[in-house]
């Protein structure tokens, strides 16, 4: 007792001045309050009428089923991303503002693969989380039309499934959907820009966060994922000088890609200049450089572009690269103008740990897309 009388009071007087409402989770907390709730009532009233009413001795009875049809339990149910509607009917994908789309990909690693299962890991560890974020106070299914038409057919040849993959994201944007692209190895940033290009009239940016520069022509004789963005800024309307790539450096930087950057006149950022020059700035570098003179930008998350250690299930793990929430931001703040499709590609279940490296990618997808609402860059198709 003599204790607390002799320090505590005296220790720390409650006079000083703060202004608790300026602080974000201040704003969030009241934010939420004009959020609607429309959708997520009506996916309860329809998870009801199609799961059938649950049993009399539940008590509380407003959301529960006998049939796990909705987003809750968080645990079960069948794993589409976020668990959005499966569209079977692809042809109709122009109804939804947003299409997740698999692309279970991994012969163009170079050294661990199973991003074949990237899709699957994805969508499994996204039925954690709910489609509200709280800093940005949005609500995805209140604002977003969104559905997962399922993976892309890749047999096991790289060229016939890079002609697969552009035909698919072809398909989805020119529909009027984003597509939300779930690799996959990095290889097919190539056909993915390559669709997204032959949907848009004028010029495609492209805005790519990795520790690796990807842009050699062949690795071993084929397009690798260490070859993207050589064969992407081939493409006449994806020029390289709109090329900005964010986080790259190390020892995993192949020299002949290094050679075509440096001939090509695309843009780097490593580590340490983001560090220098700080996340705002970086963003307003990507977008800078990404949107000179170009209609719409493609935007491509390697999840190898944040540090190893949070990151084990990838195929060509770097330390020293972002934390996860300088990733997130700069994907937020480039995404804020708008972007034409995203992939978040490498993650790479088997050799994930605690469905981390999944969890990032999930969260990188999820953000760019509040982002985009937030800032009124999608949305519309909800009634
Ligand atoms: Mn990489």
């Amino acid at each position: 007792m003599s204790f607390y009388k002799n320090h505590a009071p005296k220790h720390r007087e409650h006079t000083r001045e703060v202004k608790l409402p300026e602080l974000e989770g201040m704003k969030a907390l009241r934010d939420e309050g004009q959020i609607p709730s429309r959708q997520w009532e009506q996916e309860v009233r329809r998870g009801k009428e199609f799961g059938l009413e649950c049993v009399d001795s539940i008590q509380d009875k407003t959301e529960i089923s006998c049939f796990q049809r909705g987003e809750l339990p968080h645990w079960s149910g069948i794993n589409t991303f976020l668990k959005t509607p499966y569209l079977e009917d692809v042809r109709k994908v122009g109804e939804y503002d947003v299409a997740f789309v698999g692309v279970p990909f991994d012969i163009g690693t170079t050294y661990r693969a199973g991003t074949r299962f990237g899709p699957q890991g994805i969508r499994r560890i996204s039925s954690l989380y709910t489609t509200y974020n709280f800093e940005m106070g949005v609500d995805l299914r209140e604002s977003l039309k969104m559905c997962d038409v399922g993976d892309i057919f890749c047999p096991a040849n790289i060229t016939k499934s890079h002609d697969q993959i552009t035909k698919g994201v072809a398909h989805i944007l020119s529909q009027g959907t984003l597509p939300m692209i779930m690799g996959g190895d990095h290889s097919i940033g190539f056909p993915c820009a390559r669709g997204v290009a032959q949907c848009i009239e004028g010029k495609v940016g492209i805005i790519h966060l990795d520790r690796h520069i990807d842009t050699q022509e062949k690795d071993m004789d084929e397009i690798m994922h260490t070859c993207p963005w050589f064969h992407a800024t081939n493409i006449p309307n994806c020029p390289p000088t709109n090329l900005v790539q964010v986080g790259i450096g190390g020892w995993q930087v192949p020299r002949p890609g290094v050679k075509k950057g440096r001939e090509r006149g695309s843009t780097v950022l490593t580590i340490s200049d983001i560090e220098r020059i700080g996340i705002d700035k970086t963003i307003e570098i990507a977008l800078e450089v990404a949107w000179k003179g170009a209609s719409a930008v493609y935007l491509s998350f390697d999840v190898d572009s944040v540090d190893a250690g949070f990151v084990p299930g990838t195929g060509w793990p770097e330390p020293g690269g972002f934390l996860p929430r300088e990733a997130l931001a700069i994907l937020k703040g480039v995404a804020a103008e708008g972007i034409a499709a995203m992939e978040a590609v490498e993650v790479s279940p088997p050799y994930d740990i605690s469905d981390i490296t999944a969890l990032v990618a999930v969260r990188a997808m999820v953000d760019v897309l509040a982002s985009m609402t937030k800032h009124g860059r999608i949305g519309g198709k909800l009634h």
